[in-house]
């Protein structure tokens, strides 16, 4: 039933988050980077038909239970998936510059304001090593907190629920802002779909 992944069209034009980020970065990172991750899941899975009906989310959550041959190789596509899919569908044209409620309130009392929380998200963002992600993400106590994760961990596997990222590998920026990340952060403050964010909340709770 999900086998074989397919790599969702994006919602908006590639130039649709232009000036802020470019649509050659966008092109790429939607039809090759995540294609890749796509491909190389359902290669995977290609010889494996008794995991073919587990979702995504089930696929990371067991990714210890599957057979050596492709633990590895399904954790990490299937991470790349989770992880690209969450990053393009919070994006959006260059519109609305903040949260409305109830994620508004939850960033307020959770953090003190938007500004710090916007200064958190970005000192994350700066002190994150390698390539990863950062998230906001709801604990399971209901609290909002900031994390980074490494290469394509998800925040599932630390049972924390997902309600928007920011990609730090180097192809999601390096084309544009070469090594400035400050930049990038900044710049992808401007295109969060935070209609998406709250209905990545309100799916949190339930
Ligand atoms: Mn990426």
């Amino acid at each position: 039933m999900h086998y074989l992944f397919v790599n969702p069209p994006l919602p908006y034009h590639y130039n649709a988050l232009e000036p802020y980020i470019d649509a050659k970065t966008m092109e790429l990172h939607h039809n090759k980077h995540l294609q890749t991750y796509v491909d190389n899941l359902n290669a995977a899975l290609k010889n494996y038909p008794e995991y073919q009906q587990l979702s995504l989310e089930q696929l990371l959550l067991y990714s210890d239970f599957l057979p050596d041959a492709i633990k590895t190789m399904v954790k990490n596509n299937a991470g790349g998936v989770l992880n690209h899919i969450y990053y393009f569908s919070t994006l959006k044209n260059p519109t609305k510059q903040q949260p409305e409620n109830p994620l508004a309130a939850k960033i307020q009392s959770d953090f003190g304001s938007f500004s710090k929380f916007q200064d958190q998200f970005t000192k994350a963002a700066l002190s994150l090593f390698g390539s990863g992600y950062v998230w906001l993400v709801e604990s399971p106590n209901g609290q909002l907190k900031i994390i980074t994760t490494p290469n394509q961990d998800t925040p599932l596997e630390y049972h924390l629920c997902p309600i928007l990222n920011l990609d730090m590998w180097e192809h999601a920026y390096y084309l544009k802002n070469y090594n400035n990340r400050l930049d990038y952060i900044n710049h992808w403050f401007h295109v969060i779909n935070w209609e998406q964010a709250n209905k990545n909340l309100s799916k949190c709770e339930t």
